[in-house]
C-alpha cells in the first residue's frame, strides 16, 4: 500500500487529521488497532475549548456538536465552604467552552470518514515505523492476519501514549520530561440530570471532586482517590456519599443520585516528549504528551497539534514549502508546555496532599483566594482554560 500521509491511530487526533487532509485534497490512510465499537465507546474527555469547536466546524464535522453540545459560560470553584463563579466571556472578551463527549466526536468523525473517505482500517495494528529519515518512510502493520506495509511521504504518529510511533525516535536526540502525581481519579457516568449548570471544581480536606456532565440527562463525576485504587472497592452508595460530602456547601444544594453506568480509575501524569518530529515522522496528541485531566487539556492539545500539522502539510502540498513542517515541533511544543504548566498548577491547587502537608494546604487556599479576589488572576485562569491561541 502507498499513500501521501500514513496516520497511525484512529483516536480524535488521527481522525481529525485525516478529515482536515482529505478536505485539503491530500490522500491519507488511517490505521487503528482496535475495533470501531471499542474506539466509539472509550469514555474520556468532555470539555472542548472554543478553538477545538472551531477546528471541527472548519471541516464540517460539527453538525451534531452544534445541535447537542452544551455551551458553558464558566466554571464554579468550590472551597472552604464557599462557591465562586468564573465568568469566562467577561474575563476573556467573549470566549466560552462546550461540553460534548469525546466518544461523540469520535463517532461523528468515524461516520464521516467511512462515508466520504479516506480509508480507515480497524483492527490494523502498527508494529513499527521504519526509514523515518528517508523520503519514503514505512509503517509495518498487522491486518487480517498478515503483516503488511504502508509506504508514505509522511507519517503521523497519532497512536496515543501506548503507541509505537514514539519508539522510532532515536534516544540520542530525544528527551522526555515526566511527573507523576500521588493520586488518581475515580470517574463515573450516571443516568441522572446534572446537579449544576456548569462544572464544579471542589477542593477540600477529604480530597478533590469534579462535577461534569455529558447531556441534560447524564452526569459525569470524578473523585480524587489514592493511587492503586480498585474501582470495585467503591460501591455505588459509597461513591455518592463521598461525592456529596466533598461538594457539601449549604442546605440549599444537594447532589442528585442515579444509576452508575460506568466506573474507572485513571492515574495522573504529566509527560512531554521532545522533539515531536524525526525525519518524516511527526507525533501528535497523547503520542507526544500527557497532562493530568484537571485542566481539561488533553483532547484540546491533540486537536491543536493536528490543526498545525494539517496546515503545514497543506502548505507543502500547495506551495512546495516545508517552512511550517520544519517548525512543527517548536510550534506545537510552545503550546504544549503552556498547557502542561496550567494542568500542573490546577492539579496542585485542587488536590489534597496525601501526606497532609499543612503548608501546602494553606498555599492552595491562598492561590484560590487570589483567583477569586483578583480579576487579573481570574482572567489568567480563564484565558488558559478556554484555550490559548494557536501558534500559527
Ligand atoms: P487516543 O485517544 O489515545 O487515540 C490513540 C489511538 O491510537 C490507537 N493505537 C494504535 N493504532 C494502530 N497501531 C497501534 N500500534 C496503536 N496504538 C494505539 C488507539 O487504539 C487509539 O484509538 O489519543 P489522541 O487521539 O491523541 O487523543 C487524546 C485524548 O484521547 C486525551 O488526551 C483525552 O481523552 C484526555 N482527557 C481530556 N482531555 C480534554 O481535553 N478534556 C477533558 O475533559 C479530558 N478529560 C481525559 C479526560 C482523559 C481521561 N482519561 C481516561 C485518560 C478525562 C479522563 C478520565
Ligand atoms: C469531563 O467532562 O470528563 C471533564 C471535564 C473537565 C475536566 C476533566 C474532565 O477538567
Amino acid at each position: 500500500m502507498r499513500t501521501t500521509v500514513g496516520i497511525i491511530g484512529g483516536g480524535p487526533a488521527g481522525l481529525l487529521l485525516a478529515r482536515l487532509l482529505h478536505r485539503a485534497g491530500i490522500d491519507c490512510v488511517v490505521l487503528e488497532s482496535r475495533t470501531r465499537e471499542y474506539v466509539e465507546q472509550r469514555q474520556r474527555a468532555g470539555m472542548l475549548e472554543q478553538g477545538t469547536v472551531e477546528a471541527l466546524r472548519s471541516c464540517d464535522a460539527a453538525a451534531r456538536l452544534d445541535a447537542e453540545g452544551l455551551v458553558h459560560q464558566g466554571i464554579e470553584l468550590r472551597f472552604a465552604e464557599e462557591r465562586h463563579h468564573l465568568d469566562f466571556p467577561a474575563l476573556t472578551g467573549g470566549r466560552t467552552v462546550t461540553i460534548y463527549a469525546q466518544t461523540e466526536i469520535v463517532k461523528d468523525l468515524v461516520a464521516l470518514q467511512l462515508a466520504e473517505g479516506p480509508p480507515l482500517l480497524f483492527e490494523a495494528e502498527a508494529l513499527a515505523v521504519e526509514k523515518a529519515q528517508s523520503d519514503a518512510p514505512v509503517v509495518r502493520f498487522l491486518h487480517e492476519g498478515r503483516e503488511q506495509t504502508l509506504t508514505c511521504d509522511w507519517i503521523a504518529g497519532c497512536d496515543g501514549f501506548h503507541g509505537v510511533a514514539r519508539e522510532a525516535f532515536p534516544t540520542a536526540t530525544s528527551r522526555t520530561y515526566e511527573h507523576d502525581y500521588p493520586y488518581s481519579w475515580l470517574g463515573i457516568l450516571a443516568d441522572v440530570p446534572p446537579s449544576c449548570e456548569e462544572l464544579i471544581y471542589a477542593r477540600g480536606e477529604r480530597g478533590f471532586a469534579l462535577h461534569s456532565m455529558r447531556s441534560p440527562a447524564v452526569s459525569r463525576l470524578y473523585l480524587q482517590v489514592p493511587n492503586g485504587t480498585d474501582p470495585d472497592d467503591w460501591s455505588d452508595e459509597l461513591i455518592w456519599d463521598e461525592l456529596s460530602a466533598r461538594f457539601a456547601i449549604d442546605a440549599d444544594w444537594t447532589l442528585a443520585r442515579g444509576p452508575i453506568t460506568a466506573k474507572s480509575v485513571t492515574p495522573m501524569r504529566s509527560y512531554v516528549h521532545e522533539p515531536m518530529r524525526h525525519g518524516r515522522l511527526l507525533l501528535a496528541g497523547d503520542a507526544a504528551h500527557i497532562v493530568p485531566p484537571t485542566g481539561a487539556k488533553g483532547l484540546n492539545l491533540a486537536v491543536s497539534d493536528v490543526s498545525v500539522l494539517a496546515l503545514a502539510l497543506t502548505d507543502l502540498h500547495r506551495t512546495g514549502s516545508t517552512q511550517l513542517l520544519d517548525r512543527y515541533s517548536e510550534l506545537c511544543l510552545s503550546r504544549v508546555w503552556q498547557a502542561t504548566r496550567f494542568s500542573y498548577d490546577m492539579t496542585r491547587m485542587l488536590h489534597a496532599q496525601p501526606n497532609g502537608d499543612a503548608f501546602e494546604s494553606r498555599m492552595q487556599l491562598a492561590r484560590l483566594r487570589r483567583i477569586t479576589a483578583s480579576r487579573h488572576a481570574a482572567a489568567e485562569l480563564a484565558a488558559n482554560y478556554t484555550g490559548l491561541p494557536l501558534p500559527v
